[in-house]
């Protein structure tokens, strides 16, 4: 069965929120991250980074939660993809582990971040139901899963990007993210 190491309270919980998404079976390995159990030789050989999450899928090791996504998506989602429908997924991925984090986690970041990334997604999210169109995708769990972080653990005021409000409130109400982020907190 897949493997997914992660802490209490992690990124392990994007991963875990989309392989619930899946209905893929997996065993989430909680590793006791105030003890430094993720920085220990055991864990390092699968993630010398010594970072979370990681997973195991068979003999196969892999890390970052971003590239994690795309895996399961290329692996369990058997809609053809052509280079461009996936390319906009890796499009989104990114945009959330690396652009969309950094705006809203990096504290010096912030207060230029917020609206500059804010406002366009409330357009776009304005307009449709899902980062794509109507069709829920990966892309929605690794943008979403940030953005519903924000009340979660910055208690920012997000009154000005109604649609985001309405798209996290959409997210957290999915059965797959209570058992995953929603059950975390
Ligand atoms: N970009 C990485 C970030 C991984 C990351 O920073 N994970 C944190 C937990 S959320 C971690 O392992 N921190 C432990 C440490 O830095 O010692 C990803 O998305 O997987």
């Amino acid at each position: 069965m897949l493997k997914l190491y992660g802490g209490a309270f992690s990124r392990a919980s994007i991963v875990q929120w989309y392989l619930e998404e899946l209905e893929v079976p997996y065993q989430f390995v909680k590793l006791d991250m105030q003890a430094g159990e993720h920085l220990q030789p055991e864990y390092l050989a699968i993630n010398p980074m010594g970072k979370v999450p990681a997973i195991v899928d068979g003999d196969f090791q892999l890390w970052e939660s971003g590239a994690i996504l795309l895996y399961l998506a290329d692996k369990y989602v058997k809609a053809p993809h052509s280079p461009e429908e996936r390319a906009k997924l890796n499009q989104w991925v990114l945009f959330g582990n690396a652009t969309l984090a950094t705006g809203i986690f990096v504290e010096a970041n912030r207060e230029r971040e917020i609206p500059r990334l804010l406002t366009p997604l409330n357009e776009i999210l304005g307009r449709q139901p899902f980062l794509l169109g109507n069709e829920f995708t990966v892309a929605d769990v690794a943008v979403g899963s940030i953005l519903s972080y924000i009340p979660l653990m910055l208690k920012l005021d997000l009154g000005a990007y109604p649609a985001i409000l309405n798209y996290i409130k959409q997210m957290s109400e999915r059965s797959a993210f209570q058992k995953s982020i929603g059950g975390r907190v």
